[in-house]
């Protein structure tokens, strides 16, 4: 693979011959060539492990091929013949590691002792496992209020090992539980539930075969959650409906070459995916979808004063929902030059894709981070419900919302008690069950949290996995605050920014990944995880542990506990420890809907967690599916419509999350560098700028902070006006921690007002 940085469009389909070399490449880069094809057989099989990468479903009839390109990088880095020893640590100051990139961090390969953090050398130096469990112990200890600390959760997390850590947390005092999700689907957690009264999609991999229409908002399948390009791909050849809305035209939304077909991949042909794929704004699906029920309202009328069939399922909407009536009213009260000029869609292409829902039967809405991460994102997603209920297109086989989660346990990790908002009826239960008085009030989520770290009365952060310091908005605050902290503890499989961030004291805990063999007093042990679809299955690892030092998460959290809570601690965390068939007893004891829960797991596919609204039970106080109003298209009159650009942040294809693969966006066509901005020739001509220019990029911010990112390549793309985008999570500097959706405190990642400047030095591409 060359290292010349470079812009070539990518002309093939999605997947295809280019998914499987990609795949054979880091395969080969992690050293782990054949291991590693050894070790795809056995993911998300029976009796093998589930893919650390996305959440998405598995299969009931599995093939041999249940894994996709990025799946299969996501394994070869946790399979990496690589490692990080105390003699690397030791030949580098912390100082000196800040200089090298995340992608030279992680490449270093797998953490295989525990470290503690020396300030005196500025290194970390290896600890016993006894001696970092004192020093949590002592930092937690010496706190005058629980409150004082952090116990953050990143959703690679088993089920097991997050029940263990919402345990530790509640009985040493606290509910402060940033999570991940809280910068990913909480407007779907927090949106959701107004709605219909779940948190969580309504829909199982079996819709996805009887649906005849399916609308795509803000996610990319092709590259986060490939897997699904298989149901995406059945479905357009089946004859259903795509309509997708996306700022960039992905191409895995175009077309896809399904590396498991044969006949495909020998022909090079391809399926086209969306059916049309509309270029919105920035921000404008709000417009979008009031566009749509505007055109369904419209046709509605007509079909009534001209008695002809309604085009709304108006049995559901009386015998279901509740509010119709302020909807209908704010939506004709919404002007079509204003949803033309939000949503830069015009009234026919709305018209277009309101008659491809009129006339579907079954329709599925999918949708991810395009949808959640602004400030308006749990109206966005009560937006989308609206348009779902008017056809009666939830509880219903063929139809529902599909937000797609992110990380492979994110959704479980909720379920089983990680949230800073826990319900009176899951506390009480768990003081039943253990016998300690879990604290009531709630706690903090990753804005709050930060916010407390800011103003010195947070003290110790604990991250159970993931890369916060990296993650997280607003990079020179939040960077501040956290460095700021008496301790920061990180469980994690490899070195990142979040471990050289760090807090007066800090210790790197190292654990056992999923494809590992996890081995305890009573034997191997599998642990079990929840997909997006709600389907919770096991997960047993097969490879030996990357070095003998490690430990398992639940064994890291029970150490904390036992050094923390000391002999008076109500739960035995030991035995728990040494057999996770206990603590899933326990979970069962804590949420019923559990029901044989040890039991369970071992049904092929695992099994699924009832959803009520799946039942057309709505769990809201009405008793009844809510439409919801927004006022108005979400703008912000906060900034001069004429300056600002509205930047997204979105991932390439050669990354999850924070961990960088490599340095390229194959289907963008980006080789080998990250620190470009697309934006399109109007945009760049109204600035004076041209391709290959270098800008400086400046949040327009209400605080009066400076915040900017610095030579940017200016690419020129194919995206809508007002709009620009780059990548995550170079762009997080530029995102203020104040802008956040105030009802989920999702941080607005997909939509900060910003203004460009050309960069006075322009250095060599
Ligand atoms: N390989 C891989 N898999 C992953 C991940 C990964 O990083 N790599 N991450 C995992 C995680 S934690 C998550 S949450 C998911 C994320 O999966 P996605 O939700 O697909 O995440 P993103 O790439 O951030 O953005 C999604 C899409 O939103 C579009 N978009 C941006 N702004 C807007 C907007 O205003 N409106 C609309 N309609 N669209 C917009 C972008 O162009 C992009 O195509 O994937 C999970 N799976
Ligand atoms: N600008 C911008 N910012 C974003 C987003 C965006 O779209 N745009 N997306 C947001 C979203 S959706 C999310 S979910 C967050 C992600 O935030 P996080 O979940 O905190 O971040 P990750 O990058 O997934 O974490 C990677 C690290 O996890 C550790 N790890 C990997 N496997 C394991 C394991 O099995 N156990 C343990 N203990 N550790 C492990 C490794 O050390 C690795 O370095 O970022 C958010 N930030
Ligand atoms: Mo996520």
């Amino acid at each position: 693979m060359g290292i010349a940085k470079s812009i070539r469009p990518y002309h093939s389909p999605a997947g295809g011959w280019g998914a499987l070399k990609a795949m054979g490449t880091a395969l080969v880069e992690q050293h782990v060539a054949f291991a590693g094809m050894e070790l795809l057989s056995r993911m998300n099989q029976p009796g093998g492990f589930d893919c650390p990468g996305c959440g998405w479903a598995d299969p009931k009839h599995t093939s041999p091929f249940e894994y996709c390109e990025n799946g299969g990088k996501a394994v070869a880095w946790e399979a990496t013949a690589k490692r990080c020893t105390p003699d690397f640590f030791a030949a580098h100051t912390v100082r000196e590691l800040e200089q090298l990139s995340d992608f030279e961090l992680e490449m270093e390969g797998r953490l295989t002792h525990p470290m503690r953090y020396d300030s005196i050398g500025d290194k970390y130096e290896p600890v016993s496992w006894e001696e970092a469990f004192a020093l949590v112990a002592r930092h937690l200890n010496a706190l005058p209020d629980p409150n004082m600390a952090e116990f953050y959760t990143s959703g690679r997390a088993s089920n097991e090992a997050a029940f263990l850590y919402q345990l530790f947390a509640r009985e040493f005092g606290t509910n402060n539980f940033p999570d991940c999700s809280n910068m990913c689907h909480e407007a779907t957690s927090v949106g959701l539930p107004q709605s219909i009264g779940v948190g969580k999609g309504t829909v199982l991999l079996e819709d996805f075969e009887k649906a005849d229409c399916i609308f795509i908002f803000g996610q990319n399948p092709g590259t986060n959650s490939p897997r699904m390009m298989t149901d995406l791909r059945n479905a357009s050849r089946r004859g259903a409906t795509i309509m997708s809305f996306n700022p960039f035209r992905e191409r895995a939304l175009e077309r896809f070459q399904a590396p498991q077909n044969p006949i495909e991949m020998a022909t090079l042909t391809s399926t086209p995916i969306s059916s049309r794929l509309f270029q919105v704004k920035v921000g404008g699906d709000v417009a979008v979808i009031k566009g749509i029920m505007k055109c369904l309202f419209e046709a509605d009328e007509e079909a009534r004063r001209t008695e002809a069939a309604p085009v709304l399922d108006w049995d559901f909407i009386r015998g279901h929902t509740v509010g119709i009536e302020a909807l209908v009213a704010d939506v004709a009260a919404t002007q079509w030059s204003a949803i033309e000029r939000k949503s830069g869609l015009s009234r026919a292409d709305l018209l277009e894709a309101a008659n491809a829902y009129r006339k579907a039967e079954r329709t599925i809405f999918v949708y991810g981070m395009g949808i959640t991460q602004h400030r308006h994102g749990a109206q966005n997603v009560q937006q989308l419900t609206n348009l779902a209920l008017l056809k009666g297109n939830i509880g219903r086989e063929g139809t529902g919302m599909c937000p797609v989660r992110g990380h492979s346990n994110v959704q479980g990790d909720r379920t089983v008690g990680i949230t800073e908002v826990p319900g009176k009826e899951f506390l009480d239960r768990l003081e039943a069950r253990f016998g300690f008085a879990p604290p009531r009030a709630f706690g903090h989520n990753v804005v709050t949290a930060l916010e407390a770290m800011a103003r010195g009365e947070s003290k110790v952060f604990i991250g159970l996995g993931g890369n916060f310091a990296s993650a997280i908005p607003d990079w020179e605050a939040t960077q501040k605050a956290i460095r700021g902290l008496d301790l920061t503890v990180h469980i994690a499989t490899k070195l990142n920014r979040s471990h050289l961030v760090h807090g007066r004291e800090a210790l790197i805990l190292p654990c056992l990944g999923r494809t590992e063999v996890d081995l305890q007093a009573t034997g191997p042990q599998s642990v079990t995880v929840e997909d997006s679809m709600s389907m919770v299955h096991a997960s047993a690892g097969v490879r030996p542990p990357a070095s003998e030092h490690l430990r398992s998460e639940p064994a890291i959290i029970a150490g904390m506990a036992r050094a923390t809570l000391g002999a008076g601690s109500k739960v035995a965390w030991e035995k728990l420890a040494g057999d996770y068939a206990l603590i899933r007893e326990d979970i069962e004891a804590v949420f019923p809907i559990f029901q044989a829960y040890n039991a369970r797991i071992r049904e092929p596919g695992g099994f699924h967690l009832t959803s009520l609204a799946r039942e057309r039970i709505w769990a809201t106080p009405s008793g009844k599916a809510n439409f919801l109003v927004v006022e108005g298209l979400c703008e912000d009159s906060s900034v001069q419509a004429d300056e600002a650009l509205w930047i997204t942040s979105v991932r390439s294809h050669d990354q999850y999350n924070t961990t960088l693969y490599s340095n390229s966006d194959r289907y963008r066509g980006v080789y080998n560098q990250r620190d470009v901005i697309f934006l399109n020739e109007q945009e760049m001509a109204k600035r004076g700028l041209k391709a290959d220019d270098r800008v400086d990029i400046f949040t327009l911010a209400t605080d009066g902070i400076e915040r900017a990112v610095r030579g940017f390549r200016v690419v020129p793309y194919a995206f809508p006006d007002g709009g620009c985008a780059a990548y995550y999570p170079e762009m997080n500097p530029l995102v203020p921690l104040y802008a956040h959706d105030p009802m989920s405190f999702t941080p607005a990642y997909k939509g900060v007002p910003v203004r460009l400047v050309k960069t006075a030095a322009q250095g060599a591409l």
